[in-house]
């Protein structure tokens, strides 16, 4: 029997020739394969940690396992657990810094939650990273449009029904919290709820992805921003697979592709579910009105206090928050259940740090000062018997002056600062506008050509994909205007500098009387705040055009929003435009401008301004050069209505 066991003598084996190779071995000569140096297991020292992670698959009612992480706090004892279901892997979510301390570990709004000694809890959604089943988009709950047993409302009972019995540390309460998709899937917990949980928090929610959310704005399709997503989200389980681009510059990306539809179609998403779902649902159809979440809500009973938190400049999902308090807000008068916050945010960011967006600059750390002030009470309060809070039914920003307000209902009844009302803001000729209604005298229209092949830019050139390294995508909504106000494809009225600050609150709607040349229009409304010409303690900000509220309408669905019609070319035309919610004050020597065209580029895809059945598909040929009339006589007054707060 040979002295060295088999392993030994490998071992003996690699050690002659590095030995030799000191002394001049050739480098021609065999050598063998050295061992591994990593163990078949490895175990993790966690002297340091603050916090235990485990990581488990917690069984569905229909046997499909979903991957999560909780992490506990060392020595927890009766904690609380804060729950967020993810399409965005969950492994990744706990890990923000590869951290021994848990507020370091997991996202922003879990900072405050994890310092209280809360138990954190990151689920993959089915179908994504970790979890078994099938994926589907924003999975629409049981009911004619998922004939399965299971939904995000049924995973979230199952999982929270685990998660009490099987983390001993816990108090037996579950908060759910989480933005957008992650806000789609808190909101989606209180259908039908877990006797356990006890709050739910959702940021900037995908509520209605027709109206005004993620995929369309009032029919518009939402094309940059979709198509990857929907790319990366749907062609692999891990995500791996991305959409590929030979362009820096989207809008010479989507100019060339033609349509959304042929975009789509280089990119072979005909394979992938959700895209069939957009390209065939491009009106507001019953597959899009029937998961509208604020409308199935409204039909549920109201068992799980929420606050809902929605960003004033939100790029993604500005629509959502507010829509859902409105549709709840009326079945709670007594204000048991139901919160509004309203912060100065783009999206996502009441999770992170909000001290500005882009060049706007505001009061300190609001998103922080939130999270600590309001958000952390309301969910010790429920969750962890802490002291009951003052918690506001609606709290917005003031963006401009800078300063929070509480109010006792959004759009605000008539019990604080009474009246106020909505005050007609008229577009007049020569660019002017004012409160005074339009005379006859002066041209009664103004007009610009729509041209698809030079279509009005979303924002300044190069258009960057959001997720390139150096997007500022999260910025645009309050970009400076002063790109678009020079062209001649975009009308511009203003007022003159004001000489008294004028403060809204509110939701801004846009009525257009308007006429195109072409048989379908997009109409793109802008309500803008003019800095002074010099601004001396920040001259960047000398005439900046800071959009506060804009949206686009497809003109198509001007009579009826599930099944578009033919515009009547020429023919004047009433046009109603909701507008996102404003809470700001125009200050002094600013003035008010609105901005109006007839393409967002390539934010949103172009309509070709003759009537063809589905835009996504649109020949080459469709696209042509539209005449398009504003118009401003006492018969056709367009107008703003502005809700101003007396
Ligand atoms: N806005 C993203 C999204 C939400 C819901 C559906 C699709 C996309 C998000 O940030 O999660």
């Amino acid at each position: 029997m040979s002295l060295f066991g088999k392993r030994d003598r490998i071992a003996l084996v690699v050690a002659i020739p590095l030995f030799c190779c000191g002394v001049g071995a050739r480098a021609d000569e065999p050598v063998a394969a050295l061992p591994s140096d990593t163990p078949a297991s490895f175990s993790r020292k966690t002297d340091e940690f603050d916090y235990v992670k485990r990581e488990e698959m917690i069984p569905m009612r229909d046997g499909v396992k979903l991957k999560t992480f909780i992490l506990v706090p060392k020595g927890a004892r009766q904690a609380p657990i804060l729950l967020s279901r993810t399409p965005y892997s969950a492994s990744e979510r706990v890990l923000r810094f590869n951290s021994p301390h848990l507020a370091a570990a997991v996202p922003h709004m879990d900072d405050t939650a994890a310092a209280a000694g809360y138990i954190i809890a990151y689920q993959d959604v089915r179908g994504k990273y970790g979890s078994e089943g099938d994926y589907v988009m924003t999975r629409p709950l049981k009911g004619p449009l998922n004939p399965t047993a299971t939904d995000h409302a049924t995973d979230c009972f199952d999982t929270i029904e685990w998660l009490v019995r099987n983390v001993p540390e816990s108090n037996g309460r579950v908060g759910t919290i989480g933005g957008s998709y992650e806000g789609y899937t808190t909101v989606m917990s209180t259908v039908r709820p877990h006797p356990a949980l006890k709050a739910a928090v959702p940021f900037a929610p995908m509520v209605d992805g027709w109206i005004g959310d993620d995929w369309f704005h009032n029919g518009a399709f939402r094309q940059d921003g979709s198509l990857d997503y929907t790319y990366d989200q749907e062609a692999t389980r891990d995500s791996k697979e991305k959409w590929w681009s030979g362009s820096y510059d989207t809008y010479d990306e989507f100019l060339r592709a033609g349509s959304a539809g042929a975009a789509a179609s280089s990119h072979g998403l005909e394979q992938l579910g959700f895209w069939r779902a957009l390209a065939g649902h491009t009106s507001y159809d019953s597959y899009w009105q029937n998961q509208a979440v604020d409308k199935i809500l409204a039909k549920e009973p109201l068992q799980v206090p929420m606050m809902i938190v929605s960003g004033l400049f939100d790029q993604e999902d500005i629509y959502g928050g507010p829509a859902l308090y409105k549709a709840l807000a009326p079945r709670d008068p007594d204000g048991k259940f139901v919160h509004l916050v309203l912060g100065p945010w783009n999206h996502g960011q009441g999770r992170r740090e909000g001290r500005g967006i882009g060049a706007i600059q505001f009061e300190g750390d609001t998103a922080g000062w939130f999270r600590r002030n309001v958000m952390q009470p309301f969910l010790d309060y429920y969750l962890k018997d802490g002291p009951k809070p003052d918690s506001p039914r609606v709290l917005a920003y003031e963006t401009g002056a800078n300063q929070w307000h509480r109010y006792d209902d959004w759009p605000r009844s008539c019990s604080q600062g009474c009246p106020d009302t909505a005050r007609e803001l008229y577009l007049l000729s020569g660019g002017k506008l004012s409160f005074d209604r339009a005379q006859a005298a002066g041209p009664p229209y103004d007009e610009y050509v729509s041209d698809p092949a030079k279509p009005v830019p979303y924002r300044e050139r190069p258009t960057l994909p959001s997720g390139a390294p150096d997007s500022t995508w999260g910025e645009w909504l309050v970009d400076d205007q002063r790109h678009a106000a020079s062209r001649t494809d975009v009308l511009v009225y203003s007022t003159e500098p004001l000489k008294e600050p004028l403060r809204v609150a509110g939701q801004p709607v846009a009525r257009l009387l308007a006429s195109t040349s072409g048989s379908d229009s997009d109409w793109v409304v802008k309500i803008i705040d003019v800095w002074p010409d010099e601004v001396p303690w920040n001259p960047k900000l000398g005439g900046y055009q800071q959009m506060l509220s804009a949206d686009i309408f497809r003109g198509r669905y001007r009579e009826d929003l599930s099944t578009p019609h033919p515009i009547k070319p020429d023919k004047v035309l009433a046009y109603r435009i909701p507008l996102p919610q404003v809470s700001h004050t125009f200050l002094p020597g600013h003035r008010i401008m609105v901005q109006i065209q007839s393409s967002w580029f390539p934010l949103y895809d172009r309509n070709p301004q003759s009537y063809v059945p589905n835009i996504m598909f649109a020949a080459p040929e469709s696209y042509i050069k539209a005449t398009q009339r504003i118009w401003h006589t006492p018969e056709y007054a367009t107008a703003i209505e502005l809700p101003v707060l007396n």
